[in-house]
Protein backbone atom coordinates (compact mmCIF):
# COMPACT_ATOMS: atom_id res chain seq x y z
CA UNK A 1 0.00 0.00 0.00
CA UNK A 2 1.55 3.79 -1.21
CA UNK A 3 0.39 6.80 0.70
CA UNK A 4 -0.53 10.18 -0.27
CA UNK A 5 2.46 12.86 0.10
CA UNK A 6 2.44 16.59 0.24
CA UNK A 7 5.17 18.26 0.12
CA UNK A 8 5.57 21.89 1.47
CA UNK A 9 7.51 24.57 0.63
CA UNK A 10 8.54 22.15 -2.70
CA UNK A 11 10.94 24.84 -4.29
CA UNK A 12 13.09 25.14 -1.39
CA UNK A 13 16.67 24.09 -1.32
CA UNK A 14 15.01 21.88 1.87
CA UNK A 15 11.77 20.61 -0.34
CA UNK A 16 13.96 19.53 -2.94
CA UNK A 17 15.59 17.24 -1.19
CA UNK A 18 12.55 15.77 0.68
CA UNK A 19 11.51 15.01 -3.21
CA UNK A 20 14.91 13.60 -4.08
CA UNK A 21 14.74 11.47 -0.96
CA UNK A 22 11.80 10.29 -1.14
CA UNK A 23 11.93 8.95 -4.75
CA UNK A 24 16.21 7.49 -3.90
CA UNK A 25 14.56 5.86 -0.66
CA UNK A 26 11.88 4.25 -2.88
CA UNK A 27 9.37 5.62 -0.03
CA UNK A 28 5.84 3.99 -0.82
CA UNK A 29 3.94 6.70 -2.39
CA UNK A 30 0.51 6.67 -4.38
CA UNK A 31 0.71 10.24 -4.71
CA UNK A 32 3.01 12.86 -4.22
CA UNK A 33 1.77 16.78 -4.62
CA UNK A 34 4.13 19.71 -4.62
CA UNK A 35 2.96 23.12 -2.40
CA UNK A 36 4.53 26.11 -2.23
CA UNK A 37 3.33 29.89 -2.35
CA UNK A 38 1.23 31.59 -4.46
CA UNK A 39 4.87 33.12 -6.42
CA UNK A 40 5.49 29.50 -7.24
CA UNK A 41 2.83 28.82 -8.96
CA UNK A 42 3.82 27.70 -13.06
CA UNK A 43 7.01 26.34 -11.70
CA UNK A 44 7.91 22.69 -11.96
CA UNK A 45 10.27 20.24 -9.81
CA UNK A 46 11.62 16.83 -9.88
CA UNK A 47 10.65 13.71 -8.31
CA UNK A 48 13.15 11.23 -9.37
CA UNK A 49 14.42 10.64 -12.25
CA UNK A 50 11.84 11.00 -14.43
CA UNK A 51 8.65 12.86 -13.02
CA UNK A 52 7.89 16.73 -12.90
CA UNK A 53 5.41 17.67 -10.39
CA UNK A 54 3.84 20.91 -11.06
CA UNK A 55 4.01 23.75 -8.19
CA UNK A 56 0.39 23.77 -6.27
CA UNK A 57 -0.72 26.70 -3.80
CA UNK A 58 -0.68 25.65 -0.34
CA UNK A 59 -2.99 28.69 0.71
CA UNK A 60 -5.84 26.82 -0.86
CA UNK A 61 -4.97 23.28 -0.81
CA UNK A 62 -7.44 20.88 0.78
CA UNK A 63 -5.23 18.38 3.12
CA UNK A 64 -8.24 16.13 3.31
CA UNK A 65 -7.48 12.26 2.11
CA UNK A 66 -3.62 12.98 2.29
CA UNK A 67 -1.68 10.92 4.92
CA UNK A 68 1.53 12.67 5.52
CA UNK A 69 2.45 16.46 5.24
CA UNK A 70 6.26 16.92 4.75
CA UNK A 71 6.79 20.85 5.67
CA UNK A 72 9.31 22.99 5.42
CA UNK A 73 7.84 26.78 4.29
CA UNK A 74 9.33 28.50 7.03
CA UNK A 75 8.03 28.86 10.73
CA UNK A 76 5.36 31.40 9.84
CA UNK A 77 3.85 29.42 7.26
CA UNK A 78 3.84 26.36 9.19
CA UNK A 79 2.45 27.69 11.66
CA UNK A 80 -0.61 28.45 9.43
CA UNK A 81 -0.67 25.52 7.37
CA UNK A 82 0.33 22.74 9.90
CA UNK A 83 -2.28 22.92 11.90
CA UNK A 84 -4.52 22.71 8.73
CA UNK A 85 -3.38 20.00 7.27
CA UNK A 86 -3.46 18.19 10.71
CA UNK A 87 -7.04 18.57 11.63
CA UNK A 88 -7.83 17.38 7.95
CA UNK A 89 -6.30 14.16 9.01
CA UNK A 90 -2.76 14.58 7.29
CA UNK A 91 0.32 13.60 9.62
CA UNK A 92 2.65 16.91 9.73
CA UNK A 93 6.61 16.43 9.76
CA UNK A 94 7.28 19.82 10.54
CA UNK A 95 10.80 20.99 9.34
CA UNK A 96 10.56 24.51 11.02
CA UNK A 97 11.65 25.64 14.56
CA UNK A 98 7.64 26.70 15.10
CA UNK A 99 6.41 23.48 17.47
CA UNK A 100 9.69 21.73 18.64
CA UNK A 101 9.33 23.09 21.84
CA UNK A 102 5.41 22.60 22.32
CA UNK A 103 5.31 19.85 24.87
CA UNK A 104 2.51 18.08 23.55
CA UNK A 105 4.52 17.79 19.72
CA UNK A 106 7.37 15.19 19.51
CA UNK A 107 10.86 16.12 18.32
CA UNK A 108 12.09 13.09 16.78
CA UNK A 109 15.50 12.06 15.28
CA UNK A 110 14.96 8.44 14.88
CA UNK A 111 18.25 6.81 15.76
CA UNK A 112 17.88 8.74 19.60
CA UNK A 113 14.31 8.70 20.71
CA UNK A 114 11.69 6.79 17.91
CA UNK A 115 10.10 5.76 21.38
CA UNK A 116 8.44 9.16 21.15
CA UNK A 117 7.03 8.84 18.03
CA UNK A 118 3.65 7.74 19.55
CA UNK A 119 2.99 11.51 21.23
CA UNK A 120 1.70 12.84 17.54
CA UNK A 121 -1.29 11.90 18.53
CA UNK A 122 -2.53 14.85 20.70
CA UNK A 123 -1.72 17.00 17.86
CA UNK A 124 -0.84 15.34 14.72
CA UNK A 125 2.30 17.02 14.74
CA UNK A 126 5.55 15.77 14.55
CA UNK A 127 8.91 18.31 14.74
CA UNK A 128 11.99 17.48 13.11
CA UNK A 129 15.27 18.98 14.76
CA UNK A 130 17.32 21.79 13.90
CA UNK A 131 20.04 20.46 11.26
CA UNK A 132 22.61 21.06 14.01
CA UNK A 133 21.18 19.49 16.82
CA UNK A 134 20.51 16.32 14.97
CA UNK A 135 24.07 15.54 13.87
CA UNK A 136 24.97 16.05 17.51
CA UNK A 137 22.71 13.99 19.07
CA UNK A 138 23.43 11.19 17.35
CA UNK A 139 26.42 10.84 17.70
CA UNK A 140 26.09 11.79 21.39
CA UNK A 141 23.75 9.00 21.95
CA UNK A 142 25.37 5.71 21.83
CA UNK A 143 28.17 7.16 24.05
CA UNK A 144 25.61 8.93 26.49
CA UNK A 145 24.18 4.96 26.53
CA UNK A 146 28.04 3.42 27.74
CA UNK A 147 28.97 6.73 30.23
CA UNK A 148 26.31 9.43 30.85
CA UNK A 149 26.65 12.74 29.62
CA UNK A 150 27.18 15.91 31.94
CA UNK A 151 27.89 18.46 30.00
CA UNK A 152 28.86 19.52 26.26
CA UNK A 153 30.36 22.30 24.77
CA UNK A 154 30.12 22.95 21.08
CA UNK A 155 31.74 25.05 18.72
CA UNK A 156 29.64 24.93 15.15
CA UNK A 157 31.31 25.75 11.55
CA UNK A 158 27.87 25.93 9.76
CA UNK A 159 27.05 25.77 5.82
CA UNK A 160 25.15 29.22 4.52
CA UNK A 161 22.60 26.92 2.48
CA UNK A 162 21.32 26.39 6.80
CA UNK A 163 20.10 30.24 5.51
CA UNK A 164 18.48 28.79 2.82
CA UNK A 165 18.52 29.28 -1.33
CA UNK A 166 18.99 33.48 -1.25
CA UNK A 167 21.65 32.74 1.37
CA UNK A 168 23.89 30.43 -0.83
CA UNK A 169 23.20 32.59 -3.66
CA UNK A 170 24.74 35.82 -1.70
CA UNK A 171 27.75 33.62 -0.58
CA UNK A 172 27.79 32.91 -4.61
CA UNK A 173 28.08 36.56 -5.72
CA UNK A 174 29.81 37.91 -2.70
CA UNK A 175 32.92 35.46 -3.49
CA UNK A 176 32.73 36.40 -7.04
CA UNK A 177 32.62 40.07 -6.76
CA UNK A 178 35.91 40.31 -4.31
CA UNK A 179 37.63 38.71 -7.37
CA UNK A 180 36.29 41.65 -9.26
CA UNK A 181 37.63 43.84 -6.46
CA UNK A 182 33.83 45.48 -6.00
CA UNK A 183 32.45 45.20 -1.83
CA UNK A 184 29.02 44.32 -2.28
CA UNK A 185 26.93 45.30 0.86
CA UNK A 186 25.60 41.99 2.38
CA UNK A 187 21.60 41.95 2.48
CA UNK A 188 20.78 37.82 4.02
CA UNK A 189 23.90 38.03 6.43
CA UNK A 190 25.01 40.45 9.13
CA UNK A 191 28.32 40.28 8.10
CA UNK A 192 30.05 39.58 4.73
CA UNK A 193 30.33 36.05 4.39
CA UNK A 194 32.55 35.66 1.65
CA UNK A 195 35.89 34.78 2.78
CA UNK A 196 34.59 35.82 6.52
CA UNK A 197 33.20 33.75 9.24
CA UNK A 198 30.47 34.88 11.25
CA UNK A 199 29.49 34.29 14.88
CA UNK A 200 25.99 35.02 14.84
CA UNK A 201 23.23 32.46 13.36
CA UNK A 202 19.42 34.14 13.42
CA UNK A 203 18.96 36.79 16.20
CA UNK A 204 20.57 37.38 19.92
CA UNK A 205 18.35 36.66 22.73
CA UNK A 206 18.34 38.99 25.85
CA UNK A 207 21.33 36.67 27.60
CA UNK A 208 23.56 37.11 24.58
CA UNK A 209 23.38 34.14 23.27
CA UNK A 210 22.09 33.35 19.38
CA UNK A 211 18.48 31.75 19.04
CA UNK A 212 20.60 29.05 16.91
CA UNK A 213 22.51 28.18 19.93
CA UNK A 214 19.78 28.11 22.53
CA UNK A 215 18.35 25.70 20.25
CA UNK A 216 20.72 23.49 20.17
CA UNK A 217 20.56 23.77 24.00
CA UNK A 218 16.76 23.06 24.56
CA UNK A 219 16.43 20.72 21.50
CA UNK A 220 19.61 18.25 22.57
CA UNK A 221 17.83 18.20 26.61
CA UNK A 222 14.44 17.24 24.97
CA UNK A 223 15.05 14.72 22.39
CA UNK A 224 18.11 13.72 24.29
CA UNK A 225 18.01 14.11 28.07
CA UNK A 226 17.37 16.80 30.00
CA UNK A 227 20.05 16.55 33.10
CA UNK A 228 22.53 17.29 29.90
CA UNK A 229 24.10 21.28 30.05
CA UNK A 230 24.90 22.16 26.19
CA UNK A 231 26.50 26.04 25.95
CA UNK A 232 27.14 26.06 21.93
CA UNK A 233 28.29 28.83 20.07
CA UNK A 234 27.40 28.59 16.00
CA UNK A 235 29.12 30.16 13.55
CA UNK A 236 28.57 30.52 9.82
CA UNK A 237 31.38 30.05 7.39
CA UNK A 238 31.76 30.33 3.88
CA UNK A 239 30.87 26.63 3.06
CA UNK A 240 28.03 25.59 0.44
CA UNK A 241 26.51 22.57 2.01
CA UNK A 242 27.51 20.45 5.31
CA UNK A 243 27.89 21.52 8.99
CA UNK A 244 30.98 20.80 10.88
CA UNK A 245 31.22 21.31 15.01
CA UNK A 246 33.99 20.53 17.19
CA UNK A 247 32.23 18.81 20.40
CA UNK A 248 33.66 18.83 23.65
CA UNK A 249 32.05 15.68 26.14
CA UNK A 250 31.94 15.88 29.43
CA UNK A 251 30.89 12.06 31.10
CA UNK A 252 29.47 10.96 34.36
CA UNK A 253 31.79 8.22 34.69
CA UNK A 254 34.75 6.93 32.60
CA UNK A 255 34.91 6.36 28.79
CA UNK A 256 37.91 4.68 27.60
CA UNK A 257 38.85 6.03 23.41
CA UNK A 258 38.95 2.90 21.73
CA UNK A 259 35.31 2.21 23.62
CA UNK A 260 33.63 4.95 22.38
CA UNK A 261 35.11 4.02 19.10
CA UNK A 262 33.56 1.18 18.47
CA UNK A 263 30.30 2.40 20.27
CA UNK A 264 30.53 4.31 17.41
CA UNK A 265 30.99 2.42 14.92
CA UNK A 266 28.21 0.46 15.64
CA UNK A 267 25.44 3.22 16.12
CA UNK A 268 23.34 3.32 13.22
CA UNK A 269 23.54 6.19 11.06
CA UNK A 270 26.97 7.27 12.27
CA UNK A 271 30.05 6.80 10.35
CA UNK A 272 33.54 6.99 11.79
CA UNK A 273 36.10 8.12 9.45
CA UNK A 274 39.23 8.53 12.09
CA UNK A 275 42.51 7.59 11.05
CA UNK A 276 45.34 10.61 12.39
CA UNK A 277 48.13 8.89 11.07
CA UNK A 278 46.99 8.45 7.49
CA UNK A 279 45.75 12.09 7.92
CA UNK A 280 41.90 10.53 7.76
CA UNK A 281 38.84 12.95 8.99
CA UNK A 282 35.94 13.78 7.31
CA UNK A 283 35.61 17.80 6.39
CA UNK A 284 32.50 19.22 5.16
CA UNK A 285 32.73 18.67 1.13
CA UNK A 286 33.22 15.41 2.32
CA UNK A 287 29.87 15.01 3.48
CA UNK A 288 27.70 16.29 0.66
CA UNK A 289 24.71 13.99 -0.91
CA UNK A 290 25.74 11.56 1.93
CA UNK A 291 23.12 10.09 4.80
CA UNK A 292 25.46 9.73 7.50
CA UNK A 293 26.87 11.60 10.69
CA UNK A 294 30.59 11.44 10.39
CA UNK A 295 32.79 11.49 13.77
CA UNK A 296 36.67 12.02 13.20
CA UNK A 297 39.33 13.55 15.97
CA UNK A 298 37.99 11.26 18.56
CA UNK A 299 40.30 11.98 21.86
CA UNK A 300 40.41 12.11 25.35
CA UNK A 301 40.29 15.22 26.88
CA UNK A 302 42.85 15.17 29.86
CA UNK A 303 41.35 18.42 30.91
CA UNK A 304 38.63 16.88 32.81
CA UNK A 305 38.04 13.40 34.82
CA UNK A 306 36.33 11.46 31.59
CA UNK A 307 36.01 13.65 28.62
CA UNK A 308 36.22 13.59 25.24
CA UNK A 309 37.08 15.96 22.24
CA UNK A 310 34.85 15.09 18.32
CA UNK A 311 34.72 16.48 15.13
CA UNK A 312 30.98 15.61 13.90
CA UNK A 313 29.93 16.20 10.31
CA UNK A 314 27.04 16.13 8.44
CA UNK A 315 24.68 17.47 5.43
CA UNK A 316 22.62 19.63 6.90
CA UNK A 317 20.13 19.65 4.16
CA UNK A 318 19.97 16.02 4.39
CA UNK A 319 20.40 14.00 7.51
CA UNK A 320 20.03 17.83 9.46
CA UNK A 321 16.47 18.34 7.28
CA UNK A 322 15.05 16.11 4.50
CA UNK A 323 16.61 12.61 5.74
CA UNK A 324 15.41 13.15 8.99
CA UNK A 325 12.26 13.76 7.85
CA UNK A 326 11.79 10.97 5.88
CA UNK A 327 12.82 8.69 8.05
CA UNK A 328 10.51 10.00 10.83
CA UNK A 329 7.51 9.17 8.15
CA UNK A 330 9.65 5.84 7.31
CA UNK A 331 9.79 4.89 11.21
CA UNK A 332 5.94 5.75 11.35
CA UNK A 333 4.98 3.63 8.63
CA UNK A 334 7.18 0.96 10.13
CA UNK A 335 5.95 1.35 13.41
CA UNK A 336 1.89 0.67 11.96
CA UNK A 337 1.45 4.50 13.18
CA UNK A 338 -0.26 5.44 9.98
C1 LIG B 1 21.05 27.35 9.94
N1 LIG B 1 20.34 25.71 11.55
O1 LIG B 1 22.03 26.64 9.67
C2 LIG B 1 19.90 26.80 10.74
C3 LIG B 1 18.82 26.45 9.76
O2 LIG B 1 15.51 26.01 13.02
O3 LIG B 1 15.18 24.86 11.25
C4 LIG B 1 17.64 25.74 10.33
C5 LIG B 1 16.72 26.62 11.09
C6 LIG B 1 15.74 25.77 11.82
O4 LIG B 1 20.93 28.50 9.56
Amino acid sequence: MGYKVAVVGATGAVGGEILEILAERNFPVDEVVALASERSLGKEVSFGDDERLEVKDLETFDFEGFDIGLFSPGAKISAVHAPRAARAGCVVIDNTSHFRMEQDVPLIVPEVNREALVDFRARNIIANPNCSTIQMVVALKPLHDIARIKRVVVSTYQSVSGGGKEAMDELFEHTKAIYMNDRKVPEIFPKTIAFNCIPQIDVFLEDGSTKEEWKMTVETKKILDAAIDVTATCVRVPVFVGHAEAVNVEFESPIEVEEAIEALQNAEGVLVVDDPERGEYVTQIDCVGEYAVFVSRIRKDPTVPYGLNLWIVSDNLRKGAALNAVQIAEAMVEDSLI
